[in-house]
């Protein structure tokens, strides 16, 4: 492979806006270094995956989806085609675009016509509302927005029209579909002109920004490098031993990290290997998909892969192709997990990753233990770990703690949020995570990390602090407790009282037999709810994980459905 043209000369140069690079924290230069020495990071922008694609395999299949495909070739020409439309709307490099594309081949189009445009793409999620992207517009300064027409029943027309006249930097709407007002997604696509060649862009200088998956406040947005995210998707899918006969199925929304970069689609174009995009992820719809396409690699977050397990037992067609599947996201119990590895496929994984960087997953042939009770090891042998105990003192090897990490593809900093950056990371650049976990110090599970909560999801119950995962994992042991939510709800005397928000299975129980099941398992009287609330579904997030805020929010405005 080629090393690039920066590697092994010292500090890079290349091209980077200045307005770009305010509020972007770059990683200090003695890392930067290492990781070039070291050969992690080559000097090449991100889209080097499409053009090394092209030139390597230029009749491969891509992408694919519903409607249409691509080979590798025709993806470069597109892109190109887009990247002379946005420069005819003055569209340039460094300038921010927020994309908002359910799954399909214009995802992958519309992300490399920026890239090609030297513009850096905001990573939005279609589930995303005029709350977050108002906050992503204000904070990068995007000057446009691509949305398709209408989805589900929601029009994304009228929430941009919305996000315009609010924020008057953002001067373009670019619609996929039925465009009214709005300036065409085909004009760009059909652009009959070349691009100009781009100057050598700076590679360390943000490729793209990630929005976090934070559960309070306002997601913050991730600037990922050029070096650290092609770093990032090469080396995931050479860990998960993807090759040009592997076909990836996006079934998560494309933009968010996960299906993007680990390994993803970007993973699996530095294989060659082709990418489905699904935008309906339900079992009947994605096993008829991964028929038809021999898919053999996907990513789900832990609620869909136990549907898929569960549908198993009653879809005509099964997914019987999948060779590595990925289960990440939340914490997973070592219940679920054989679940899944019993009914949907003995290839699954664990992954336990962010937007922020570090990624840790279980790898093919790894034992059985492993993949049941441990969210898996470090991508990348650069990737540095330390677990601290309340006071920031690292904890004795294999004890609980903070996790805080730093390493070739894990931010510096958050882009422009100094105030949160204060917080977030230790004064010698590592990330404080929020996770608590415990790596695993001897035996066959050495090296390997359980992810144990987050550090701040404990319910404050009278004098004592109760960690809701640990109960959380408990309830999930009871055989009628499909999946629950375990949260505090304010207290006159206690504070806090701890509520179990539950989906069942089958027969409701009462909150006496829930505890007294708790008892016999050996839970502490003051752990155990207070309060049982049965509930259809638990709301999820934009990914699709439990979204704890809004079933306190629900439970507090009384609504359980
Ligand atoms: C992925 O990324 P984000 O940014 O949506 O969320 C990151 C957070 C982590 O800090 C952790 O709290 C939680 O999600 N998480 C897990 C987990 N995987 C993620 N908690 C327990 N067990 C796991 N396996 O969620 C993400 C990004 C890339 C790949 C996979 C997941």
């Amino acid at each position: 492979m080629s090393t690039g043209f920066l590697a092994d000369q010292g500090k890079p140069h290349g091209y980077a806006s200045a307005d770009l690079l305010t509020g972007f924290v770059p990683f200090p230069e003695d890392r930067a270094k290492a990781y070039r020495d070291a050969g992690y990071w080559t000097g090449q922008p991100l889209d080097s995956i499409l053009t090394d694609a092209a030139a390597r395999w230029p009749d491969r299949t891509a992408i694919v989806d519903s409607a249409t495909s691509y080979s590798f070739a025709e993806l470069a020409a597109v892109a190109a085609r887009v990247a002379a439309g946005l420069a005819e709307l003055g569209i340039t490099e460094g300038d921010r675009v927020m994309v908002q594309l359910p799954n399909s081949c214009q995802f992958a189009v519309a992300l490399f016509g920026l890239l090609r445009a030297g513009a850096v793409p905001v990573m939005c999620l279609p589930g995303h509302r005029t709350a977050e992207l108002g906050h992503f517009a204000e904070v990068s300064g995007a000057v446009a927005l691509i949305v398709a027409d209408k989805v589900g029943g929601f029009d994304y027309r009228d929430m941009a029209a919305t996000l315009v006249a609010e924020h008057p930097a953002l001067r373009h709407v670019i619609v996929d579909g039925d465009c009214a007002d709005f300036v065409p997604w085909s004009s760009l696509v059909e652009h009959p002109g070349e691009p100009a060649d781009r100057r050598p862009v700076d590679p360390n200088s943000p490729a793209l920004l990630l929005v976090s998956g934070g559960t309070t406040g306002l997601p913050k947005l991730i600037a990922r490098t050029h070096d650290d995210y092609l770093y990032n998707a090469r080396t995931c899918a050479q860990t998960c031993q993807m090759t040009a006969q592997d076909v990836y199925l996006v079934a998560l929304p494309a933009g968010h990290n996960f299906p993007l970069a680990c390994p993803g689609l970007l993973g699996s174009m530095t294989v060659g290997a082709t990418t489905v995009f699904t935008a309906d992820p339900s079992p009947e719809s994605a096993f008829a998909l991964i028929d038809k396409h021999a898919v053999t690699v996907t990513g789900l977050v832990n609620a869909l892969a136990k549907l898929w397990a569960q549908a198993c037992d009653w879809e005509p067609v099964l997914p019987t192709s999948l060779r590595y599947v990925q289960v990440g996201g939340s914490r997973m119990s070592p219940e679920d997990a054989r679940f899944i590895l019993d009914r949907l496929t003995p290839g699954m994984a664990q992954i336990f990753g962010m937007a922020e960087g570090m990624l840790n997953f279980t790898r093919p042939g790894d034992p059985l233990d492993v993949v049941v009770h441990t969210q898996g090891r470090p991508m990348s042998p650069a990737d540095e770990m330390r677990v601290v105990d309340d006071n920031g003192g690292e904890v004795a090897p294999g004890e609980e703690g903070e996790l805080l990490v730093r390493g070739p593809y894990t931010l510096n900093g958050y882009y422009r949020a100094d105030d949160a950056n204060a917080r977030s990371f230790s004064p010698d650049g590592f990330y404080r995570t929020g996770d608590r976990v415990r790596i695993f110090d001897h035996g066959p599970r050495a090296g390997y990390v359980e992810v144990t909560g987050r550090i701040k999801d404990v319910i404050h119950r009278g004098g004592e602090t109760v960690s809701a995962t640990d109960l959380e994992d408990h309830l999930h042991t009871h055989p009628q407790i499909y999946s629950a939510a375990a949260v505090a709800l304010p207290d006159e005397y206690l504070g806090e009282k701890i509520c179990a928000a539950v989906v069942f299975r089958g027969r409701p129980i009462t909150l006496a037999e829930l505890n007294a099941f708790l008892d016999e398992r050996g839970v502490s009287a003051h752990a155990r709810p207070d309060a049982l609330v049965a509930m259809p579904t638990l709301p999820s997030t934009a990914v699709g994980k439990v979204d704890k805020k809004q079933v306190v929010a629900r439970l507090v405005a009384g609504k359980n459905g």
